[in-house]
């Protein structure tokens, strides 16, 4: 699909191959891991064995595409595999969460704390009616209430549907509405930057329109500040709740096909998507994944940055995590407050060996320069990890030497809030990774790259990505509309999963995933990844951040218009433009070079921090904006257009 060689985005010619100091050590230090992967039914049988059981499974799995079962037959709880488990080790005192709000206080849970108050809060739903098969709404701040209620929910075999914070009374409304939450658990308000996020009072904007909600549980998490305002009959603070139940509740017998959980992804168009998740596959496929990739040891102190309100934080904060035993390290507020060293200043605090997150977030510490780093002493981190979008070849190499001090390596993961979990990582202790490059899928996972009509396409060339194979933590369905599951993943390439993504592998195997394929370009002809000219600006010194997009033009069919953000002491001139025109043209080729550049203080972003290059084409291409809902500050967006229609900055 793209034309514009792979030699782009491999002009970073490093590679990194395992430090033999970290290959001695890890869990998986052994490539024929891959060749067992080839009967993926035994592998991923031979992994579900590491869990606790009420009746083993009697099918692996039941396959009538695109409806998968896995793990047929099977009883299981995954609380007792996250929680319960532990208990009968000297896990139970074993910190489970290491918590910092904003204003700096602290929490720690052990995994004995963690079950205690699991257990009391699912007494505490169990009161207000809420049954095995419900589902509730959880609309928290990134506090130690939010994986409680979620693990409450799965005690007693509700499943949750946790909505971000950051989303609107009126995104709330549609999400509840569309799940049919019975309950919805939220907090008088969340710190966020030094403010408060009103919770409750969003919540009870929220509520008019929702008939299927009897109550509302409240964490007092502001106190003095927050509105608080109980209805009485409805609301419930959560501390009262449970104040006199019992610290003991069975778990539910689940099915291994018991609906677990709901997440809402928004899509770029059409209402969002919740997709829906199971128990024992999701288990399985997570705690593996987190454990491999992860090399997570006993004495680690891992840190995933993401919120819990997305799959990375569900899969990767949550259940992964504390299926392993893992300490996990749980921050609720921004990485610049009250100072831009917050993150380095809680590294160092707490030790932390295992340090995950998004690119976006390793472009803005870029941006805001070195000093805040070198303040602090990082030499406990062992394994750094990305999410979210490509990792651009500069910024890894920036993460590599100034997070890693050049000695931790890198797992730049690919995967989907539908994949559940990971696909597409290296393994820290065997591959030798490329910059930029995702690397290989995990072992009992078949992805492909295929052209248009679904046919595979050789090593060196670029096509659409898909799985050829079902994986046992894959979504199974959209919650309450199957035709759509059908229509959106199953139906372009019938048989074959479409993951939506552009991807190519290099000679070598290598995966380079290239962007929502809505992004590709197509210039003159010849298709361009917004992602490789992105990179080719990132590439150079003066440049933090940019999102390409594509316009039409009446001789190329498309042009190519950058946004590009600066590095904080850099001044935007119009030399510097023309520099970075002709940056991108010797780094790809005379064909990549943009037409316009816009520089500017800020990208658009979705709350999860992925560029919208969607309203940038928009902007570009002089069109009224189209659902700017899922927008995480829609100021950004403003200027830009005012900039825009002024004809440049
Ligand atoms: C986990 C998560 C999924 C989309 C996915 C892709 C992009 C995620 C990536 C990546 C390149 C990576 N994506 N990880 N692209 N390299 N390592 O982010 O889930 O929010 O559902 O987004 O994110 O485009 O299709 P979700």
């Amino acid at each position: 699909m793209t034309d514009s060689t792979i030699e782009n985005l491999l002009h970073e010619e490093r590679r990194f191959a395992p430090p033999n100091s970290f290959k001695s050590q890890a869990n998986l230090n052994d490539p024929r891991i891959y060749e067992r992967g080839k009967d993926p039914e035994k592998f991923w049988a031979e992994q579900a064995e590491n869990f606790e059981w009420f009746e083993k499974w009697n099918q692996v799995l039941d396959w009538n595409p695109p409806w998968a079962k896995w793990f047929v037959g099977g009883k299981l709880n995954i609380t007792v595999n996250c929680l319960d488990r532990h208990l009968k080790t000297w896990r139970r005192n074993k910190a489970a969460f290491i918590w910092e709000g904003e204003p700096g206080d602290q929490r720690v849970l052990t995994y004995g704390d963690l079950h205690r108050e699991v257990c009391r809060l699912a007494n505490g739903l169990k009161n207000l009616g809420v049954q095995k098969g419900d589902r509730v709404t959880i609309y928290l701040g990134m506090i130690p209430e939010l994986p409680i209620a979620m693990l409450a929910c799965a005690r007693i075999g509700a499943a949750h549907s946790v909505v971000f914070g950051g989303f609107s009374p009126d995104s709330l409304r549609e999400r509840i509405n569309d799940s049919q939450s019975k309950v919805v658990i939220t907090a008088d308000g969340g710190w966020r930057g030094g403010k408060i996020i009103p919770l409750k009072h969003n919540v009870d904007e929220a509520l008019p329109g929702c008939p299927s909600v009897k109550s509302v549980v409240v964490v007092r998490r502001i106190g003095h500040a927050g509105p608080g305002k109980i209805k009485e009959g409805r609301d419930f603070w959560w501390h009262d709740l449970i104040d006199e139940v019992s610290s003991k509740c069975e778990p539910e017998v689940m099915d291994s096909e018991d609906l677990l959980y709901i997440l809402y992804t928004s899509g770029t168009t059409g209402k969002p998507k919740g997709i829906a998740h199971t128990t024992a596959g999701y288990l399985v496929g997570t705690a593996m994944s987190h454990k491999w990739i992860f090399d997570i040891k006993d004495e680690d102190v891992y840190w995933c940055t993401a919120d819990i309100g997305w799959v990375t934080g569900h899969s990767y904060i949550v259940y992964g995590p504390l299926a392993n035993g893992t300490t996990g390290v749980m921050y609720e507020g921004a990485p610049a407050y009250p100072e831009k060293d917050r993150f380095w200043e809680m590294i160092e605090k707490y030790s932390v060996s295992i340090f995950y997150t998004a690119p976006t977030a390793i472009r803005t510490f870029m941006r805001w320069g070195s000093e805040h780093i070198e303040k602090h002493d990082l030499s406990s981190l062992r394994l750094l990890g990305s999410v979210g979008e490509p990792i651009n070849p500069e910024a890894w190499i920036w993460y590599h030497e100034n997070i890693g001090k050049g000695s931790c390596p890198i797992v730049d993961t690919w995967w989907q809030t539908e994949t559940g979990m990971i696909l597409i990582s290296p393994l820290p202790g065997i591959t030798t990774t490329k910059p930029g490059s995702a690397t290989f899928p995990l072992p009992g996972i078949e992805p492909d790259v295929v052209d248009e009509s679904g046919k595979s396409v050789p090593l060196g060339s670029g096509g659409y990505l898909v799985l050829r194979a079902p994986w046992p933590s894959m979504l199974r369905t959209i919650y309450g509309d199957p035709e759509r599951y059908r229509e959106v993943y199953w139906s372009k390439f019938p048989g074959l999963y479409f993951t939506g993504d552009g991807c190519k592998r290099d000679e070598d195997g290598y995966y380079w995933l290239l962007g929502r394929v809505d992004d590709i370009m197509l210039v003159a002809g010849h298709n361009i990844s917004t992602t490789e000219v992105e990179s080719a600006l990132v590439d150079h010194h003066d440049v933090a951040e940019a999102a390409v997009v594509g316009k039409t033009h009446d001789v190329k069919g498309q042009a190519i218009d950058a946004f590009v953000t600066l590095k904080l002491s850099i001044k935007a001139t119009e030399a510097l433009r023309q520099e970075l025109r002709e940056h991108v043209a010797k780094k790809i080729g005379a064909l990549a070079r943009p037409d316009e550049i816009y520089f500017t203080a800020e990208l658009p972003k979705t709350r999860s921090g992925k560029i919208m290059r969607r309203l940038l084409r928009d902007i570009a291409e002089g069109q009224t904006l189209g659902d700017v809902s899922t927008l995480a500050d829609p100021s950004v967006i403003e200027s830009l257009k005012a900039q825009y229609e002024e004809g440049g900055a």
